[in-house]
């Protein structure tokens, strides 16, 4: 059974965990509050600070309750700390704790683990928020505009979300944590963000939408294995996280569908049939196929690092510990211990990639990238659905889990997006045309020029098919100027 859960907006940060009755904890994040408006102002979104946004913000977590529409200042953004309902009696639903009940409090042996996790889940929001803070300035519409900053209001409120389970349930450290989430900086030389793929730039708005389909789906995976954990503070958090990460790889999922649209229409309407003639489609002003390819093939390589190596102990450690579970641990029908089971994991074996068995609870890394490799299918669908409705004869395809590989089982190898191997000489003569060049991205980077004229779009893009929260075309998403 679910209880209610208002979110309780009387007090300095909004939440729906009673903090105006744990004072400690309310005045450990009051005193963190202006070191983080502080990050957002130097770190998010450059500009655009005074302008009203037409945001969606949170006044329930029910279904019903969150998507309120409103315009806000993006620093007057109600960050709140959000907690999907407590289930009763809800056990633990795997590992050596199976069927116990879930823990309210943070068990000690398991301490350095769960911090490890929430530090990291932690220090990817704010990293994202970074990568994009210079998009706003070429943003190709008002609509596109708005969503960039919705997607980064939340990715401040997951950041606030782990920071509360550091300040609540882990001390002095904990509090020494959060401080330092604002202190790494995405790229930084000295001190950089945690995991790879959130220390890359995100250059133009193609990347942005390839991101948002690419690594927030690591993301919603990510979440979705925090979300059954047995830590349940945890747990609730990542489901409510969860809720506003759909969002985001829709705004992934659509804009690129929308590039994609716009350039099938471009090559029809100027009767050009080849999709790899780039320089008459560039002449259109719009960006080919192959480039687009090659941007996903990119993310998504550089997103699959993100799921550590394939064989790992740490993995292992935290599911046998009742901590990290799989994607959709509580629908598997299986012993949900995993102590004889094996699985499939491609290895190099005498220089070739080939399928091995091997122990489930060490693989669950891979086999949890398998299931995110699944749910990307649904993001290429929708775009290989508008290449086949527009006629042009090109599909989108995800590269081999072997190339471009820079952690886990083939980071010193090289291999086509086909999954060949090949020796370095012969990956140089290719690469180019596997992965964005420089004159890719300049040529990109000449298309970003701004378009803020309510309902008009920049002519690399098409407009959407609805308008957010079913506004008319031509509404203000954002008011720059207040
Ligand atoms: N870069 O046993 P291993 C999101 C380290 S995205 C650098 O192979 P493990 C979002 C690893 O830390 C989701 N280092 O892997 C999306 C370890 O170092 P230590 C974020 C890496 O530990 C868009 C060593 O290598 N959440 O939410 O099983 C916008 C050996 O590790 C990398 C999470 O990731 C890398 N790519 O798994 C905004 C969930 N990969 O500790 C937000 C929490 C590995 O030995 N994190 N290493 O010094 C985890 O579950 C795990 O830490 C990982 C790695 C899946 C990341």
């Amino acid at each position: 059974m679910a209880t209610s859960m208002n979110v309780d907006y009387s007090t300095s940060i909004p939440n729906n965990v009673a903090l105006g009755d744990d004072r400690r904890v309310l005045k450990a994040l009051e005193n963190w509050h202006p070191g983080y408006l502080n990050w957002w102002h130097n770190m998010g979104p450059d500009g655009f600070q005074e302008a009203l946004v037409y945001l969606r913000t949170a006044v329930s977590v029910e279904t019903d309750g969150w998507a309120v529409f409103d315009y806000v200042r993006m620093p007057e953004y109600r960050w709140g700390i959000l907690l999907a309902p407590q289930e009763e009696d809800r056990k633990i639903p795997f590992g050596e704790h199976a069927g116990e009940p879930v823990w309210q409090d943070v068990p000690g042996e398991y301490r350095a683990m769960l911090r490890r996790l929430i530090v990291i889940q932690g220090d990817t929001e704010p990293a994202s928020v970074e990568q994009q803070r210079h998009l706003g300035q070429t943003a190709p519409s008002l609509y596109d505009m708005r969503n960039l900053f919705q997607v980064n209001v939340e990715e401040g409120r997951h950041l606030w979300a782990m920071v509360y389970l550091l300040h609540k349930y882990f001390g002095r450290d904990g509090r020494e944590e959060a401080d330092e989430l604002l202190r790494r900086q995405s790229g930084h030389k000295d001190h950089p963000r945690m995991l790879g793929a959130f220390n890359e730039a995100t250059p133009d708005w193609l990347s942005f939408f390839m991101f948002t389909t690419f690594t927030d789906r690591d993301g919603k995976m990510q979440l979705e294995a925090l979300a059954q954990s047995g830590f349940d503070p945890l747990s609730r958090t990542c489901r409510f996280m969860l809720t506003e990460e759909a969002h985001h790889m829709f705004v992934g999922a659509t804009g690129v569908q929308r590039v994609i649209q716009r350039t099938c229409d471009a090559m029809k309407q100027a009767g050009i049939e080849d999709p790899y003639d780039i320089a008459a489609v560039r002449k259109l002003g719009v960006i080919d196929l192959p480039t687009i390819q090659k941007k996903a093939n990119l993310h998504f390589s550089l997103s699959l690092d993100l799921f550590g190596s394939e064989i790992s102990t740490n993995a292992a450690n935290s599911f046998h510990a009742g901590i990290k579970g799989r994607f959709k641990e509580n629908r598997l029908e299986d012993d949900h211990a995993l102590t004889s089971a094996t699985y499939q994991v491609p290895r190099l074996v005498d220089g070739e990639i080939k399928l091995t068995d091997e122990p489930a609870l060490t693989a669950l890394n891979a086999r949890l990238r398998d299931d995110y490799v699944r749910d990307c299918g649904k993001g290429i669908a929708l775009w290989n659905n508008t290449l086949t409705k527009a006629g042009v004869d090109f599909q989108i395809k995800l590269p081999s889990t072997a190339f471009n590989r820079k952690i886990g089982e083939f980071k010193d190898i090289e291999a086509s997006p086909s999954g060949v191997v090949m020796n370095e000489s012969c990956w140089a003569s290719r690469e180019a045309d596997w992965l964005p060049s420089k004159a890719d991205g300049d040529y990109i980077e000449s298309l970003m020029k701004p378009e803020i004229e309510p309902g008009k779009y920049a002519a690399w893009i098409s407009p959407p098919k609805v308008g957010i929260n079913h506004q008319p075309g031509d509404f203000e998403y954002v008011k720059i100027d207040g």
